[in-house]
């Protein structure tokens, strides 16, 4: 099996990916709206086909990439029925399966935390995902979204604590950059209801832990009870036009060589290396700017912001660094051409000077 956890760093959020290697059928746990093209890109550099989206619960804190995701890739959207939420292409129940591949995920319902939270568990009960039901040494708050104090112990007792000792527990949200759990480590670690810890002491607990509501709870919870979907269904800014351009798990937008060539007369081929290299073996780009990678900071007021910019090296990981750079200096436009010089070449699109 493919597994990947993802963090979104603005709402401390684990998503998860789980794909079958043999099939390439994936799903993808609880994904969060502004992480969405950065999921499809992992998804589509692994070879994975994204069959469904799996949502713990009705989230406070951000919103669900689901319906985005949906959008772009045709992925069904799934939930608990008692979510009470619309625009699912599933409602799930206890006990329902989700099969991707020769895998599947088992539903337990774990309220507590809101009264539709589940848990996810792999078939072989080697790993579980719980929401926001128990977290590493912790616990999902229970003071909103009909949270329940004495529900969550008994969610945790009873369907979390009952799997092997060895289950690997992947929460929804860490925010101490904690990763993973297990069942054993957690029975006996957890400060809140670990050990001999009674339902009443936790109740307590919960009681008295006065946090501050989450940001953006207005926002998120309207939003993820339409599964993500916009009110004005445009969702955020399209991909660029200018070009057919990829983006990349890495983060940056790429155009391979054969894009560039035909939007050569429109963008500003920016080449990032040394000028011994622009005029050695290889050649340059018709047209293109020098500036080295080194000199870029002080040199960006050479470009314009009215055009988009391709940026070149050798192989493509200078050039990475420069849109980094343009980037921090606030063009927007900007684009790695996908292999460098090396691939322009390879590729047999035209050169200046070089040897043939
Ligand atoms: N400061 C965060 C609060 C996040 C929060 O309340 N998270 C919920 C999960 S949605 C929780 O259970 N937190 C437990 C904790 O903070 O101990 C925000 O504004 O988003
Ligand atoms: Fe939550």
């Amino acid at each position: 099996m493919i597994f990947r956890q993802l963090f979104d760093p603005q709402s401390s959020t684990y998503t998860y990916l789980l794909g079958d290697r043999d099939n390439g059928e994936a799903v993808l746990i609880d994904p969060v709206f502004e992480q969405v093209r950065r999921d499809a890109a992992l998804i589509d550099e692994l070879g994975l086909r994204l069959l469904a989206t799996l949502e713990t619960h009705v989230h406070a804190d951000h919103v669900t990439g689901a319906w985005l995701l949906k959008r772009r890739t045709g992925s069904q959207i799934m939930l608990a029925a008692a979510s009470g939420a619309e625009g699912a292409d599933r409602y799930l129940v206890e006990d329902d399966v989700v099969a991707f591949g020769g895998r599947r995920l088992l539903v337990r319902a774990t309220p507590g935390h809101t009264n539709s939270c589940v848990t996810y568990v792999l078939d072989d009960h080697s790993m579980a995902f719980t929401g926001d039901c128990l977290l590493i040494r912790g616990s999902g708050r229970t003071d909103f979204q009909q949270g329940d104090a004495t529900a969550m112990y008994r969610s945790i007792h009873d369907r979390i604590f009952s799997l092997p000792d060895d289950c690997l527990l992947y929460p929804a949200h860490d925010y101490r950059g904690l990763t993973a759990t297990s069942v054993a480590e957690e029975r006996r670690f957890n400060p809140r209801l670990g050990g001999d810890i009674a339902v009443g002491d936790f109740t307590g607990y919960m009681k008295n832990m006065r946090l501050a509501h989450p940001k953006l709870i207005d926002v998120a919870v309207p939003a993820n009870l339409r599964c993500g979907r916009p009110e004005n269904e445009t969702g955020p800014a399209t991909d660029p036009m200018w070009a057919p351009l990829h983006f990349t798990f890495a983060g940056i937008w790429e155009i391979d060589p054969h894009g560039l060539e035909e939007h050569a007369a429109e963008v500003q081929i920016l080449d990032v290396r040394e000028p011994d290299e622009f005029i050695g073996p290889l050649g340059h780009i018709p047209g293109a700017i020098l500036i080295p990678l080194g000199e870029l900071t002080g040199r960006t007021g050479e470009l314009r912001h009215d055009r988009p910019i391709v940026a070149v090296c050798r192989a493509g990981s200078r050039s990475a660094q420069a849109i980094s750079i343009l980037q921090q200096n606030g063009f927007i436009d900007i684009a790695n051409l996908t292999g460098g010089m090396l691939r322009w070449r390879a590729e047999a699109h035209p050169v200046e000077g070089g040897s043939s």
